[in-house]
């Protein structure tokens, strides 16, 4: 493959709204218009979806629709974050592949998989990941948290994942369950889980794991009448790598967030989004189960629950049976 390759993809992306001509292209990469011509017939054979006009020049339609390590790199360029994409076509679990490179890279990275074979939930449950249908990828933050901070990281990455949502849905249907997952009306499009690496004193790793379902149409029969995606509630196919720039531009932000101001400065926006409020649900933490109400959530993260006796409960984590 032609060493230009990614040069033009990258003109062709900044001028995916007009014709650039081969003449344009050849100066501004230095090489021959032959040369152009020949790396453009090659993006054509990969997939690549480029009208080519004489006296015109070429304009890229469409590009391919799987996990590519470059076209990640471009479209993630405008931040500066995450210096390192690990791109897989299948692994286990990403997360776990996170976690053993984690001591190898000193820099924030992320890992992505067109499928994984054992993605896996809280507490080990199963994780359904479709090839090439969903995101299913691992974000390693390294910065230094205070521990008591870090209660409230899923409480800014779950406002961050139900925003980009909603840009292609109805979106007063985007919800968020708490602690973790993110619902359209009432079904679940993406879970996500957080782990950590460091001490009670202070966390030197994130690991967070996502799970988007993008453009499932089918889902496996013990999820298929709780589980829904972007697809299904949009009615149409999306592009995954137009929703991966916006989720993790949000996530950034959001992690900035998190970093610089307490969970209090979004907690109305939070509140707003939650699914849980006023509605008697059911509340399993370990082998405790209540029944009750949720009527406030904590500075700290934690959400109070109030049970049938009027007894009050928090809770940092647990499942909730909608
Ligand atoms: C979660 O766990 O919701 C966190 C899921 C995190 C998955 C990502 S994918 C990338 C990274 N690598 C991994 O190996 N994992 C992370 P939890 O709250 O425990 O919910 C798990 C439950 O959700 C399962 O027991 C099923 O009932 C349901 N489920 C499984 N696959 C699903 C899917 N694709 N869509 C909706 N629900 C699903």
């Amino acid at each position: 493959m032609s060493k230009y390759k990614y040069d033009i993809i990258h003109l062709l992306v900044k001028n995916q709204s007009q014709f650039i001509s081969g003449q344009k292209i050849a100066s501004l990469l230095n090489i021959s218009r032959t040369s152009v011509w020949k790396s453009i017939e090659q993006l054509k054979e990969e997939g690549f979806m480029i009208t080519s006009v004489s006296n015109k020049g070429h304009q890229l339609k469409s590009w391919p629709k799987n996990w590519d390590k470059h076209l990640i790199k471009l479209v993630l360029s405008s931040q500066h974050y995450f210096k390192h994409f690990e791109v897989r076509d299948e692994v286990d679990s990403t997360q776990k592949l996170a976690q053993s490179l984690l001591h190898q890279l000193d820099e924030p990275f992320i890992v992505i998989s067109e499928h994984q074979s054992k993605g896996r939930g809280r507490f080990n449950r199963n994780w359904e990941s479709k090839v090439n249908e969903g995101i299913w990828m691992s974000l390693v933050f390294k910065d230094q948290i205070p521990f008591e901070k870090i209660q409230t990281f899923n409480l800014f990455i779950s406002l961050a994942i139900a925003k980009t949502i909603q840009k292609f849905v109805d979106a007063d249907a985007v919800k968020i369950k708490w602690p973790n997952d993110i619902y359209i009306q009432d079904k679940k499009v993406c879970g996500f889980l957080t782990e950590i690496n460091g001490n009670i004193d202070e966390v030197s790793g994130i690991i967070c794991g996502i799970g988007i379902n993008v453009n499932q149409t089918t889902f496996n029969d013990e999820i298929k009448d709780k589980a829904t995606s972007i697809h299904l509630a949009a009615d149409n196919i999306i592009d995954r790598y137009q929703l991966l720039e916006m989720l993790i531009n949000n996530i950034l932000k959001y992690y900035q967030l998190f970093l610089s101001v307490p969970f209090s400065d979004i907690k109305s926006e939070y509140q707003l989004y939650s699914n849980v409020w006023q509605r008697t649900l059911k509340y399993t933490q370990g082998n405790k189960i209540i029944h009750g109400k949720a009527i406030n959530i904590e500075d700290d993260g934690q959400l109070v629950v109030i049970d049938e006796k009027g007894q009050l409960h928090k809770m940092i984590s647990a499942d909730i049976e909608m």
